[in-house]
């Protein structure tokens, strides 16, 4: 059996950090894979997060199984956080979320979902995207295909091909889009642009899965889920995956949902005994403690506004980061412009830095990006920035 077993390829990004662990440069940065560091470079433990953890250890309470859909307080904390408290959806029972393995185990479950109910749909991802998007649903039994987004030329995006690519697609077909800060390249859509999509996205009978990571990241909690809301208010079926790895930076515990947007509370009710079906057969039911932490948090009026205010913080420092580089980079390298660093949203930059470029940079610096030119910018501190910067001018 497991002689003519092929290795399998490595995951691009997560690889990227494996090098960089083996690399013994004492001034190596790891602008590779998407985790917020602070100016320290360290993965942050959020103050609310303690506190919360401080709360919950005190209770000692028992380690029950958690119900297959997950913990209750934290599946009603998810849905007012991507439609929002005032919701219809929510306010009328429309709306169905399942506690998930992270934003990936979200993804998972939709797919697996989609593909018992709409097996004969294929699938459609920006181009480019998320590595795992393509991997997880092809996994699921879909055909992924990937709709024009990014323009290097612009180094925004390429509305006119996506709306184009929207509009010849047939009816049922699931469409990915991410709810806000594009993953990898940084660029989001205008509002205005927005409404094109949800237009052609509702009058085409297309399937809306939104993707949102990083909610929180881009211009703050309420104004990133808008796009949510406007695909749930537009009605029709609504697929929702988020996650609380970065804006929570629990990476670890695996805090993510589904959320489900049906036409009526019977509908949902029927949806979501077959999501429970689903997860019942991958996994039975989900860990408890990231999904505590984040539901303890969201219920204390304190706690949650210590959040916003230490999302806000991580927020405020990826925009510093960006307004660093380009200046920075003005001054060393006047005659390329990079100030499109700043319109692009979230961690991540589509920086334009070639694959040659990279390579350079690994090996002559030891700073390590994707082979694409994507950079994380929340890797960035105010004492990895100049060296940074002096290796990018140097290969530029
Ligand atoms: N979707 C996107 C666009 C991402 O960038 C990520 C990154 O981690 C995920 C989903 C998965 O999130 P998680 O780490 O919570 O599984
Ligand atoms: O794009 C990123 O870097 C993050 C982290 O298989 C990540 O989303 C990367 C690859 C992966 C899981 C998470």
């Amino acid at each position: 059996l497991f002689s003519a077993i092929e290795m399998a390829p490595r995951d691009p990004i997560l690889g990227i950090t494996e090098a960089y662990n083996a690399d013994q440069n004492p001034a190596k940065v790891n602008l590779g894979v998407g985790v917020y560091y602070d100016d320290n470079g360290k993965v942050p433990l959020l103050e609310c997060v303690k506190k919360a953890e401080a709360i919950l250890i005190e209770k000692y309470a028992p380690r029950t199984y958690l119900p297959i859909e997950g913990l209750a307080a934290y599946d009603r904390a998810v849905q007012d956080l991507v439609f929002g408290a005032d919701s219809a959806v929510v306010k009328e029972k429309r709306a169905v979320t399942a506690q998930a393995i992270g934003g990936t185990g979200a993804l998972k479950l939709g797919a697996d979902f989609l593909q018992r109910f709409a097996p004969d749909s294929e699938v459609w991802i920006s181009d480019p995207s998320w590595e795992n998007h393509r991997a997880l649903f092809e996994s699921a039994g879909f055909k992924v295909n990937a709709y024009p987004y990014y323009d290097a030329a612009t180094r925004g995006v390429n509305f006119a091909g996506m709306l184009n690519a929207l509009q010849t697609m047939p009816a049922g077909s699931i469409i990915l889009l991410h709810a806000c800060c594009h993953n990898p390249t940084g660029a989001d859509l205008s509002d205005e642009q927005w409404t094109q999509v949800i237009e052609v996205v509702t009058s085409r009978g297309l399937i809306p899965f939104l993707d949102m990571a990083y909610q929180g990241f881009g211009d703050g909690i309420e104004a990133d889920g808008q796009v949510v809301r406007r695909f749930a208010e537009a009605g029709g079926a609504l697929f929702v995956s988020n996650s609380f790895s970065k804006s929570f930076s629990l990476y670890g515990e695996r805090v993510g949902a589904l959320s489900i947007a049906a036409s009526s509370a019977e509908e949902a009710s029927r949806i979501m005994s077959q999501l429970k079906r689903v997860i019942r057969t991958n996994y039975s039911n989900p860990p408890s403690h990231g999904g505590q932490v984040v539901a303890t948090v969201l219920a204390i009026p304190e706690l949650r506004q210590l959040w916003e205010d230490e999302l806000a913080g991580m927020r405020v420092r990826i925009r510093e980061m960006r307004n660093a580089f380009v200046s920075k980079l003005k001054t060393k390298v006047p005659a390329q412009n990079f100030d499109f660093v700043i319109q692009q949203r979230g961690m991540f930059s589509y920086s334009g830095l070639s694959k040659g470029q990279v390579a350079q940079l690994r090996d002559k610096h030891s700073i390590y990006a994707v082979d694409t030119g994507r950079i994380c910018v929340a890797a960035l501190n105010s004492k990895n920035i100049d060296g940074v910067i002096d290796a990018i001018a140097s290969v530029l």
